[in-house]
């Protein structure tokens, strides 16, 4: 018999509930003897199955009661919610760029996803040195159709308000971002930690420079005050599952209304923290190249949405200009997404070299010294681009600073 209340899933239980679930029981074939279950968790928060069946597999991912990597740190549950409803709302609007939505249980916290264990997470194909120049821009596209098909551009406002009032909800993930990201590496906080003590005078340096502190504040007002579209949330290279062919966005359980440049932010971020832990140039221009495709691909494809033919919807808003003026708007509008996409880079590069939560990247480098040198290469990379927001005004600046930063730490 299932139980009727929350209790983490053993195999037993996992086939115990699919069992009752048609769609999911019918994908994986065969009676519940002759599934097999394999833990996969690999992120920060929650568990992960693979279940498989002699028809097929799927992906179940439960919410814990606490953070999965620190059970001291307790966690309501209801992450597993927020993704359900991320990928439900994102799903039609990217296709095959994130994964199938199967099931959901509001009360065992369980999402059922298609499952994609022929894809490797990005980040670990990158620490691999594979060289995919396809994905990046794919990222592009997704975030173009995700963000675009959201917002007040594509929907009636009643819908894109109830969105918001919705999402709004996805309070405790959104203050874990507003914490680990804007707030405890800029001062002495208990969850930061680094290993090197050489990145100590920088991190001074970086809590003491004014413009820095500004430039995050402005950053941290901008992610909490302009919502202007549904964001991933946490569009790191661990979020992406991929071929060189074939490419999703996962996780979406930090999902919230937000401004578009956080989304491609994250993922700008963690490029260049994968191009300072790379100490070999061909690879280093491979990745200013990924950066670059992934923001023109973002550009011409949000650009595009925007001028479609097709009639919007009844009840979004009507355009009330058109021509070159109208077009220069467009423009500016994203010239904002931009800078923050600059911006909320440079933070996510400071929070995973200095904060609570860092990224794997580093660990191809095997000697203690080379790798600290790549740590304060991407810290000061990113410190000089918050230092200089004023300065730094597109993303050819970024990218031409970036790869002047070749000698930087080798
Ligand atoms: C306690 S969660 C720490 C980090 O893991 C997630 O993937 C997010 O990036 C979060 O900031
Ligand atoms: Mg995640």
């Amino acid at each position: 018999m299932t139980e009727s209340t929350y209790h983490t899933l053993d195999a037993a239980g996992i086939r115990s509930l699919i069992s009752g679930v048609p769609v999911v029981a019918g994908r994986l074939g065969g009676t519940p003897d002759l599934w097999r279950v394999h833990e996969v968790s690999d992120g920060n928060l929650n568990n992960v199955f693979i279940v498989g069946g002699p028809a097929g597999e799927v992906c179940l991912k439960q919410s814990l009661p606490y953070v999965r990597v620190d059970p001291t740190w307790k966690m309501p549950l209801d992450r597993t919610y927020f993704e359900s409803e991320w990928l439900r709302a994102v799903r039609p609007l990217v296709g095959g760029l994130t994964t199938e939505f199967l099931h959901f249980d509001p009360v065992l916290h369980v999402l059922i996803v298609e499952s994609l264990s022929g894809h490797t997470v990005y980040r670990s194909a990158l620490m691999r040195g594979v060289d995919w120049p396809d994905v990046a821009p794919r990222i592009g596209t997704f975030i173009a159709h995700a963000t675009f098909g959201t917002s007040l551009l594509a929907l009636p406002f009643e819908d894109v308000f109830a969105a918001r009032r919705d999402f709004a909800r996805n309070v405790t993930l959104t203050r874990i971002t507003l914490d680990l990201v804007f707030d405890h590496p800029y001062r002495d906080h208990p969850r930061n930690n680094w290993d090197e003590p050489e990145l100590t005078p920088l991190v001074l340096d970086i809590r003491s420079s004014a413009p820095t502190l500004l430039a995050v504040e402005n950053l941290r007002r901008r992610f909490l005050s302009q919502p202007q579209a549904l964001l991933h949330g946490d569009l790191h290279t661990g979020s992406i599952m991929t071929t060189a062919d074939d490419t999703r966005v996962i996780d979406g359980e930090f999902a919230l209304y937000g401004p578009i440049g956080f989304d491609c932010g994250m993922f700008v971020g963690n490029l260049v923290l994968h191009y300072f832990a790379t100490p070999d140039a061909t690879a280093r221009s491979a990745t200013i190249r990924d950066i670059a495709a992934f923001w023109t691909c973002f550009h011409a494809q949000f650009l595009a949405l925007w001028n479609r033919d097709e009639a919007p919807p009844a009840g979004t808003l009507r355009p009330l200009a058109y021509g070159p003026a109208a077009h220069t708007a467009q423009l500016a509008f994203l010239e904002e997404i931009e800078a923050d996409t600059m911006g909320f880079a440079a933070a996510e590069v400071i929070r995973r070299i200095i904060g609570y939560a860092h990224t794997a990247d580093f660990d191809v480098i095997a000697d203690p010294r080379q790798r600290g040198a790549c740590r304060a290469g991407a810290l000061a990379f990113a410190y000089y681009i918050l230092d200089h927001t004023a300065q730094i005004r597109t993303l050819g600046d970024f990218l031409r600073h970036l790869g002047e930063q070749e000698k930087v730490g080798l």
